[in-house]
């Protein structure tokens, strides 16, 4: 493939759900069912952001599509690319914000068969996408602190 071929990165947007966004002790994760190469992993809920959509609408609308809640925005988890992204693989890099819920409780309504909430000192207790795990290494150190 030339390099007038390939797709520009899409950006994805991720919610780092924990209980209490000034006290945080837990931290939502998903376990997907699609596609197949990804189903049973866990992962930071979100996805794709669509044309012409800013990623916080986006991200707004990817916790309410797959969990069923509103939520409250906090920090950026900052990434190591420009503009703070964490890369997913070639095509998609991803934008996280700490979030906690404010209406509703969480539950598995679109794309995951499965939620847990993990205590911050257990947060590798499930199988992390490769994508999400420097993730969640970098939240062990930002909830840690608190
Ligand atoms: N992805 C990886 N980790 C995440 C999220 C929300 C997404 N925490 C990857 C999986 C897909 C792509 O990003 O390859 C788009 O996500 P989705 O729209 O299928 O959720
Ligand atoms: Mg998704």
């Amino acid at each position: 493939m030339s390099t007038a071929d390939r797709q520009p990165v899409r950006l994805v947007v991720g919610a780092a759900i924990v209980d209490d966004l000034v006290r945080p002790t837990r931290l939502l994760s998903a376990r997907r069912t699609e596609p197949a190469t990804l189903a049973g992993g866990w992962e930071l809920p979100g996805g794709k952001v669509d044309d012409g959509e800013s990623p916080l609408s986006a991200l707004h609308r990817e916790v309410l599509e797959e969990l069923g809640v509103h939520v409250q925005l906090g920090a950026h988890v900052p990434g190591p690319l420009p503009g703070s992204t964490w890369p997913l693989g070639d095509r998609y890099e991803m934008l996280v914000w700490l979030a906690e819920v404010v209406e509703g409780t969480p539950a598995p309504i679109e794309d995951h068969d499965e939620l847990r909430w993990l205590e911050v000192d257990d947060l590798r207790a499930v199988a992390w996408l490769p994508a999400d795990l420097p993730i969640v290494e970098q939240l062990e150190a930002v909830l840690g602190r608190t």
